[in-house]
């Protein structure tokens, strides 16, 4: 009867995935690629080229063509009428630079016009840097000596400052472009700048998201002082006000109404980031349990019930929507360092698989370091490709096995703040439909993967929180764990369990990536 559309805007592609909770279905899951759809705006990968390797930006123009794209897509193969709430996800940290008219503009998007040309020229910045741009280093040295170091910051924000975070990418715009920050009234994320679309005004930041910004105090989940302070003048009031990710923005934009065919009073709930969203589309929905999304990063997860910080600041803390807490390792080389080991082999996925297949766990000891663009965790601000133990050039089965192996024990290594080992692993992302690499994931980790119907595990949470917000909107008090059950249930039979004669050969593969990230890059 009712169904709940949820959205991800990822790096590559927008997705989305109506479900049907009293049948416990997904009724429709559809696909928005950003190079292969939308063409004209120029992106690889879903991002723009540049000069400087370090800036990473994609055009938001390009996010509201998709997002009228996947409603086309949707209404001939859904009743939209009976969608009763709609919430989104977004890529994290991504910033998007709003004129004063924006508010205007948004309420009055006219359905006979197509999304963009009814949103007008809003932008007071052509491009939005992603979270994969590593350039302001400098930004970040100066908002972090002035929280007082490294800890001070973390202690504060979540999290050491990341050049990828949203205070240090305002910061460089500020100092960079101060005329266009001069115009820029409003600053939203990924996620909060969809749902403006989709409710047709602004929406706040939740507090998720607005965990991944080095500006929001995780004690209070209020804008931290001294963090707008060392960002940029007059930013509380460009940011809005934070709110709880539960909260209903509105009803949807008639812009969707009138043109796509959804029930004028369905509701907008609040955005959130595509890894808290992820963390409820694998129903981590309670503290301790762990979950690995391998999509464009990798990032490996968990919830947790009070905020805990990475001692060797490598790690955030996250908010969870269900208002507890989540704790993140982000890998910034994750599918698209894969997908370059496989295309410099000329191999497919199968012939990627095939050849992991052939070669032993452990590699016979070959080592690949295969940080092919700078990396976040471990943090490095060049490229650091190097092979050992005898992997030569050539040995194509050799590198397929290395990229994962190597990626795998780092994910390990780096993420043993967040607690003991994990019971288990819950899968979601573009690479977890791959059955090789989940094996590797498992022995890595020594411990059971588990796999689920949708690999689209943001979009999927972003539809549940549609349906808790819609039952919370209507005075209910629904159960996380009852909203989420039979969608974010393992697949029966898919569980890979780790296969207890490879624990010794990738214990000495931790033991020798160890040594390796002491050495000096190239020794
Ligand atoms: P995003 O993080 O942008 O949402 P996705 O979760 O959609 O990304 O994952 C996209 C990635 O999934 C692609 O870049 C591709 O490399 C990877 N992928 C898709 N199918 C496979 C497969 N069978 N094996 C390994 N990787 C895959
Ligand atoms: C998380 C991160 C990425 C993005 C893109 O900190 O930077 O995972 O959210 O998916």
């Amino acid at each position: 009867m009712s169904l709940y559309l949820g959205l991800d805007l990822s790096t590559q592609s927008l997705t989305g995935v109506a479900i049907d909770p009293d049948r416990r279905t997904i009724e429709w899951q559809g696909a928005v690629s950003f190079d292969a759809d939308l063409p004209a705006h120029g992106t690889r990968a879903g991002v723009l080229a540049n000069d400087d390797p370090r800036i990473v930006h994609s055009p938001p123009a390009m996010w509201v063509d998709a997002l009228q794209i996947l409603m086309e897509r949707l209404a001939p193969a859904v009743d939209v009428s009976r969608i009763r709430a709609v919430a989104a996800s977004g890529q994290q940290h991504g910033s998007v630079y709003l004129s004063a008219r924006a508010p205007t503009a948004l309420a009055s998007l006219d359905p006979a016009q197509g999304l963009r040309a009814a949103l007008g020229d809003v932008f007071t910045r052509a491009t939005s840097p992603i979270w994969q741009d590593s350039s302001t280093s400098v930004e970040c040295d100066e908002i972090r000596r002035a929280l007082g170091g490294a800890e001070g910051a973390a202690r504060a924000t979540g999290s050491d400052v990341f050049e990828r975070f949203t205070g240090p990418q305002i910061r460089r715009f500020y100092r960079t472009e101060p005329a266009a920050w001069e115009r820029t009234a409003h600053v939203a994320l990924v996620s909060s700048f969809v749902t403006s679309l989709l409710a047709g005004r602004l929406a706040p930041i939740d507090h998720a998201d607005g965990a991944g910004m080095n500006l929001m105090d995780v004690a209070t989940r209020d804008w931290h002082a001294g963090a707008l302070r060392a960002t940029a003048p007059d930013l509380a009031r460009r940011l809005g006000p934070l709110a709880p990710s539960t909260i209903a923005i509105g009803p949807i934009a008639p812009w969707f109404s009138k043109r796509c065919g959804f029930a004028p009073d369905t509701l907008v709930l609040a955005g959130t980031g595509d890894n808290p969203s992820s963390l409820v589309g694998v129903g981590l929905v309670e503290p301790g349990q762990a979950a690995i999304s391998l999509g464009t990063s990798d990032t490996f997860f968990a919830c947790l019930d009070a905020p805990s910080i990475d001692p060797t600041g490598q790690g955030h803390l996250f908010g969870s929507p269900t208002g507890d807490w989540m704790a993140l390792l982000c890998v910034r080389n994750g599918s698209l360092a894969r997908e370059r080991v496989r295309d410099q082999f000329g191999l497919d996925w199968r012939g990627f698989s095939e050849a992991i297949a052939s070669t032993p766990p452990g590699n016979a000891g070959k080592v690949l370091l295969p940080w092919f663009e700078p990396e976040i965790a471990p943090r490095l601000a060049h490229p650091r490709v190097e092979r050992h133990g005898g992997l030569s050039p050539a040995d194509a089965a050799g590198h397929c096995r290395a990229v994962v192996e190597a990626q795998l024990t780092s994910i390990r290594l780096h993420s043993a703040w967040i607690g003991d080992r994990p019971r288990a692993i819950r899968t979601t992302g573009g690479a977890s439909a791959n059955p090789a690499i989940l094996r590797i994931l498992a022995d890595v980790f020594d411990c059971p993967v588990q796999r689920f119907r949708s690999t689209h595990g943001a979009a999927l949470g972003a539809a549940l929180r549609a349906h808790h917000g819609h039952l919370l909107a209507r005075g209910e008090k629904p159960r996380w764990s009852e909203v989420v059950a039979g969608f974010t249930d393992p697949e029966p039979g898919s569980t890979i369990q780790p296969d207890p004669k490879n624990r010794a050969a990738y214990d000495d593969l931790a033991d020798r990536f160890r040594t390796l990230l002491r050495a000096r890059p190239g020794a």
